[in-house]
């Protein structure tokens, strides 16, 4: 075994331990346990796995931060693929461990859960999703080694596959103060060990949110051109709110914000209403994003739609609506972080991202109450501006049961039920059933008479749908062409989706390669992401990519979807005479190519739209639909075709 033959060279001499071989023989079970089941501790080995790692190491400093040892946070994309986090707290502990026998640095990396901190009885905050610690970062890297700057001196030690090379040794000196960690993450685990930026970005950015003051680094050295990302927030979570509707109107003066502690849970809170109509309301527990929700938002909820009711009576604006708001009424158009701090977070649901302490639930709801009820009876005006707001989303709430009542009987109306301009497959199975939607009438000819039409329908949608930033869920339903793209999915929408009735598995957008395209892509995008974010998170929603050029030389005839597939085509041929026709829409494409290129499972590129992060997609959806048309433009057309591909 590697270890043992590392031992043997070692110049320190190995710590007489009585149970020293046993502990050793535990510590690579449990790193072999990782390596043979990886997903169970990191949730899986694509690429937010192989993210996770990161987060896992930061967690570390990010906890040092937190007991206010460690105010900045780096983290650096090397070049092939190593990834170096540094913080300057006090470094992880150097001296023996009494138990172990070899340096505390050493357990920390190899054994498993010796995250949760052993000492001062202090609680891990923050903890990642799977809350793992660095010891399974360890046993899933090729290699690792750990400098610690602590007590005037500078430590070393490297691990290969999560076994030392060596024991903790002595460098030399250093006036630093703190941990760098460096590891790069095992290939033969791994699918990818391309890190992607902006995601790792997002996080890091979320991490610096959620503590304040805390300075984070991002560098990518990975290629020639640099990037460096710094965040620091000295306003914590109102920064947060603040970014989050940068780009809207708020109807308040100043940002809610709120703080408390009961029963040693703390709750953080802010929020700001617009003059928007959708929710974004983003919640932690340990600064982990609970995507599902769970007991916080429960008790954020209930507190907000009773104090909202109780000031619409005191501020006798019963008259204008008698009433009572609901829970949707009172969150349209609202933006909220709400981060809680817990000693023992349970995290429930299908993705672990839900809150399930029953006790959280009173607790958030007792502090938001008060401070909300407070706030209000200290801006009466813009406690005024907010409950009007709510009380125009319930009569719009009133007039879309109205309008959906409508839809519903108007399909009943159409015999089967489905949208006339559909022309639907004959197969009624979902999962093998596929749905185009197609921008444009031209096009939508020439796909229908292309397809497959056993398993292939096609909805033509005339120019551009409405756009769902702006407009209220009422007008969006009474719009045409939503309508019938409603009505073609089958699931339903709002209080009435279900899943369970979607009749296709693979709903592609097919748009022209144009900015265009892009534009009305990017519109039924947002439609989903509003109103139909299960289909994306069930992985249902594609986007064609269509060639951008034919190149024919004599009867041969090759496609190319980009200018480097193009330019590589064109090289092959040297002297031969050939001809390059480039698409500008689908519509000059006849239905037998619109088939062989774009449509076919056997040629066809299509790209799975996935929601990774909640932050960066909204965002971009308010870059894309907010008034200002300029930043729109450039980034529809450096971003249309970046979605990641998928080989299908
Ligand atoms: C780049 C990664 O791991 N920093 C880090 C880790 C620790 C400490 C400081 C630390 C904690 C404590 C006392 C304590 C850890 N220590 C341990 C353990 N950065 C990174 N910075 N002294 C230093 O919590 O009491 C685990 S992590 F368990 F050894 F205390």
């Amino acid at each position: 075994m590697a270890k043992k033959e590392a031992a043997k060279d070692q110049t320190i001499p190995a710590p007489v331990e009585e149970n020293y071989d046993s502990s050793k023989i535990q510590i690579l079970e449990g790193l072999e346990a990782v390596r043979k089941r990886p997903g169970m501790y990191i949730g899986s080995t694509a690429l937010p796995g192989l993210h996770h790692m990161v987060y896992e190491i930061v967690d570390n400093s990010i906890d040092e931060a937190m007991a206010g040892h460690c105010d900045t946070i780096e983290v650096e994309l090397l070049p092939g693929n190593y990834v170096r986090v540094t913080d300057n707290g006090r470094g992880i502990p150097t001296d023996i461990h009494p138990k172990a026998g070899v340096s505390t640095v050493e357990v920390v990396l190899t054994k498993l859960h010796a995250g949760g901190k052993f000492g001062d009885g202090a609680y891990k905050v923050s903890g990642g999703l799977h809350g793992v610690g660095v010891s399974v970062v360890n046993a899933l890297s090729d290699s690792v080694r750990v400098d610690v700057h602590r007590d005037g001196k500078h430590h070393f030690i490297e691990f290969r596959r999560g076994v030392p090379l060596a024991p903790l040794k002595v460098l030399g000196n250093s006036k630093k103060r703190g941990t760098v960690v460096t590891f790069l993450a095992d290939a033969t685990i791994f699918d990818t060990l391309e890190y992607r930026y902006d995601v790792l970005a997002a996080r890091l950015r979320e991490l610096a949110f959620l503590n304040k003051g805390v300075k984070i680094t991002l560098r990518d050295t990975r290629d020639k051109e640099i990037k460096e990302s710094v965040f620091q927030y000295k306003g914590g979570i109102v920064e947060f709110v603040k970014m989050l509707t940068e780009k809207k109107n708020p109807l308040q003066k100043k940002i809610f914000y709120a703080q408390g502690e009961k029963e040693g849970i703390q709750v953080e809170i802010a929020l700001e209403y617009c003059d928007t109509y959708s929710e974004q309301i983003f919640t932690f527990a340990n600064a982990i994003h609970t995507r599902e929700g769970g007991t916080h938002l429960e008790g954020f909820r209930t507190a907000l739609t009773r104090a909202i009711n109780e000031y619409k009576k005191k501020l006798q604006l019963d008259k204008k609506m008698e009433d009572s708001l609901t829970g949707d009424d009172v969150r349209e158009g609202l933006t909220v972080v709400l981060s809680i701090l817990i000693p023992n977070p349970q995290f429930e649901g299908q993705t672990k991202m839900k809150l399930g302490n029953g006790e959280v639930k009173g607790i958030v709801q007792s502090i938001v109450y008060e401070r909300l009820c407070e706030y209000f009876d200290e801006n009466p005006n813009d406690a005024r501006r907010i409950i009007e707001k709510c009380i125009q989303a319930a009569s719009a709430r009133i007039a879309a049961r109205k309008a959906k009542e409508l839809v519903r009987r108007k399909s009943a109306l159409e015999g089967s039920g489905l949208p006339g301009k559909l022309a639907d497959c004959s197969a009624r199975d979902p999962q093998i059933s596929e749905l185009f939607i197609v921008e444009g009438d031209s096009a939508g000819g020439s796909a229908k008479q292309g397809r497959n039409r056993h398993f292939q329908a096609i909805l033509p949608l005339k120019g551009k749908i409405t756009n769902v930033e702006k407009a209220k869920l009422d007008k969006i339903l009474t719009d045409g062409e939503v309508g019938a793209l409603i009505t073609a999915i089958g699931t339903g929408i709002g209080d009435d989706f279900d899943l369970s009735k979607i009749r296709y598995h693979k709903i592609v957008i097919m748009t022209d390669a144009d900015v265009d395209g892009a534009h009305i892509q990017t519109l039924i995008l947002t439609f989903f992401f509003r109103y139909m974010p299960q289909v994306i998170e069930a992985g249902y929603l594609y986007i064609a990519r269509p060639p951008l050029y034919l190149i024919s030389k004599g009867k041969e005839k090759f496609y190319a979807y980009s200018d480097d597939e193009k330019n590589k085509i064109v090289k092959d041929f040297k002297d031969d005479k050939y001809h390059i026709q480039r698409y500008k829409g689908l519509g000059e494409m006849n239905p037998e190519q619109l088939w062989e290129t774009t449509m076919s499972p056997e040629n066809r590129v299509l790209m799975q739209v996935s929601m990774d992060d909640a932050v960066i997609a909204d965002e971009t959806f308010v870059i894309l639909m907010g008034d200002e048309v300029e930043p729109r433009r450039r980034f529809i057309e450096e971003n249309a075709r970046k979605v990641e591909e998928l080989d299908l």
